[in-house]
């Protein structure tokens, strides 16, 4: 579909004119367009052809004949103009945190910035400080904008590289001569970004196997390609190609292979120490003593052999996993055990899809319990609701969960914290919601004459008796947006003391808590909540990211409140009510 393309299209269109200096009006009519075309579920070219595009939300005459016309010729005549007025590289600066359009534009009129080493000179030079309106701050945290753009440059977000890894993965399986196919490296880790994607298979003719895999559909460009090793790219769309690499191994090697290339790298070099202090040898193709192979078809004999339990992928980043102790494992949180979806929203706020629909879908997945958690009333963007809607909305969520059968439908909200550290909701309104989830959503700096810090506001939500759970706690967006500056020493203490959760949130973009926090905040005692924060039925399924990066941070499923029969979780949500 042409879809995406189009709303990549009108999004540029929007950058450029927001560097401009075109009025916001203007602006934003674009960027809604980029949104509705992005989000359209039908083929925009057929609705084209059929003279229906004005159907869409948010798409007027005026927007509908530019789509006919990028259709058409391949451009757009205000695109065309842009471009020819504004340097190629602004648009590209916008993805720095913290720097918006004017101070693009500020860059570009007086000092001629015209792309990202530009902009770096202008930093080092101290002349980007000088302007007016930058500032020794505001260019501190782009320089941080910029380290951390480049930091997470080229790698690609967990959610992004398993659907495609495993659809190679069945493919593969299906080729004769391969009996086991298995993903490696970071993806089998759980991390959550990938450099690149490590696949393992075992067959007796690893060059054909090699040739079928360059030759597969969706390979972009073939790096290598020999007699046990290929590596290829596939299109990932906007522009971005993923790397994957194929071993093809006998199957004698098959499960030292899959240690050896799941890594990581730190955990190997701990694991081989074991096998050189008995005077073994550890590599891909196997345990050997002297000749002799003690361990190499499957993985688990690797462990076994050394004398240590056996370590599951997500663990295996030299945390102390080869010294932990083997029960420590069995319980740790997988997807089957989780009971319940506790973050959504619904077409009442920015979500696609009702209650019903969203209950059905979590039915589907064999859950027991959700919970309908729309915005509040200052997220404005995200049509949050007044708290008139909301008193409404509560009582349509206790309505469907009269009607449907079979899953529980907690009546929730997610309520901002505003800067100053209250809660956009007055308590009479939380009080009336079953589970309230509280989270940041704006003024995310810190700093400011009047503003609470993050951790601030973070604190004074969770003293509140009503707030259930703290919503994707430091506000990262993974590649896009670095996480708030957040004493979480100060947050998981809070958060063990008042019998608040801490959530995990499982959207691919935000994975947050990271895996690390979720290690400390289980060390001070929190617990936790695993959510997908779905906007639509389909976001349901992110649940596994959530639960790779819970048991990267080592969670027990006795940890995660949505792991607690329907029951067990009422009476969570009650202590914390003090009732
Ligand atoms: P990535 O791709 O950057 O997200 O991270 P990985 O862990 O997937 O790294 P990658 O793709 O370079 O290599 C896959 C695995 O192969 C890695 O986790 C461990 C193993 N490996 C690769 N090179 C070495 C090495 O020089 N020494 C050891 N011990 N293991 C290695
Ligand atoms: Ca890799
Ligand atoms: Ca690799
Ligand atoms: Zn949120």
């Amino acid at each position: 579909m042409v879809n995406a393309e189009l709303a990549r299209v009108f999004g540029r269109i929007a950058d450029l004119l927001e560097i401009d200096g075109a009025d916001s009006f203007r602006v934003n009519s674009y960027r809604r367009a980029s949104r509705t075309l992005g989000d359209a579920t039908e083929d925009v070219a057929a609705l084209a052809e059929s003279g229906r595009l004005t159907e869409l939300p948010g798409i007027g005459k005026g927007t509908a004949d530019r789509i006919v016309q990028y259709l058409n010729t391949g451009h757009i005549d205000v695109l065309t103009e842009l471009e020819a007025k504004l340097p190629a590289g602004l648009p590209k600066l916008l993805e720095i945190p913290t720097l918006g359009p004017k101070k693009v534009a500020l860059a570009y009129k007086e000092l001629g910035v015209r792309e990202l080493a530009d902009l770096k000179r202008a930093i080092e030079s101290g002349s980007l400080a000088k302007l007016k309106g930058m500032g020794e701050t505001s260019v501190r945290k782009i320089a941080e904008g910029i380290a951390f753009l480049e930091s997470s440059a080229g790698r690609t977000p967990l959610g992004e590289a398993l659907p495609i890894a495993e659809k190679i993965v069945a493919w593969l399986r299906e080729l004769p001569g391969v009996t086991h196919v298995s993903i490696a490296g970071s993806l089998r880790r759980g991390a959550e970004t990938i450099g690149d994607v490590d696949i393992l298979c075992d067959a007796a003719d690893g060059e054909r196997i090699v040739k079928q895999f360059s030759a597969m559909e969706g390979v972009k460009r073939v790096l290598a390609s020999g007699g046990t090793k290929g590596s290829v790219t596939v299109d990932i769309g906007d522009g971005r190609e993923l790397q994957v690499d194929l071993r093809v191994v006998p199957g004698e090697s098959y499960g030292a292979a899959l240690q050896y290339f799941t890594g990581s790298k730190q955990h190997n070099v701990r694991l081989r120490e074991l096998a050189v202090k008995r005077k073994w040898r550890l590599n891909e193709y196997g345990l050997f003593d002297g000749e002799k192979q003690l361990a190499g078809r499957r993985e688990e004999d690797v462990y076994k052999k050394l004398g240590v339990p056996f370590v599951p992928p997500e663990l295996r980043e030299d945390r102390g996993e080869l010294e932990a102790a083997a029960d420590s494992f069995d319980t740790l949180v997988a997807l089957d055990d989780i009971r319940g979806d506790l973050h959504m929203h619904t077409v009442a706020s920015d979500g696609k899809n009702t209650i019903e629909e969203m209950a059905a879908a979590a039915q589907a997945l064999g859950y027991g319990y959700i919970a309908i958690c729309d915005h509040s009333r200052s997220s404005t963007i995200a049509n949050g609701l007044s708290v008139e809607r909301m008193r409404k909305h509560l009582s349509e969520i206790r309505k469907a969960a009269e009607r449907v059968r079979g899953i529980a439908i907690l009546a929730g909200c997610e309520c901002d914290i505003l800067p100053d550290g209250s809660l956009d909701y007055p308590d009479e309104i939380l009080a009336a919601c079953d589970w309230v989830v509280a989270s940041i959503h704006s003024a995310m700096g810190s700093g400011g004459a009047h503003k609470l810090s993050p951790t601030e506001r973070t604190l004074a939500a969770m003293s509140n008796r009503y707030v259930s759970a703290i919503g994707h706690p430091t506000g990262r967006l993974l590649n896009e947006r670095p996480a708030m500056e957040m004493d979480m020493a100060a947050v998981v203490e809070a958060a063990a003391r008042t019998h608040t959760l801490l959530e995990i949130n499982a959207s691919w973009k935000r994975l947050d808590l990271k895996d690390l926090h979720v290690r400390q905040a289980l060390a001070a005692g929190a617990h936790l909540v695993i959510d997908t924060d779905a906007h639509r039925t389909t976001q349901l399924d992110q649940m596994r990211y959530g639960v790779l990066t819970a048991r990267r941070g080592g969670a027990a499923k006795q940890s995660i409140a949505n792991c607690l029969t329907p029951a067990a979780l009422r009476k969570l949500i009650a202590r914390k009510r003090g009732a």
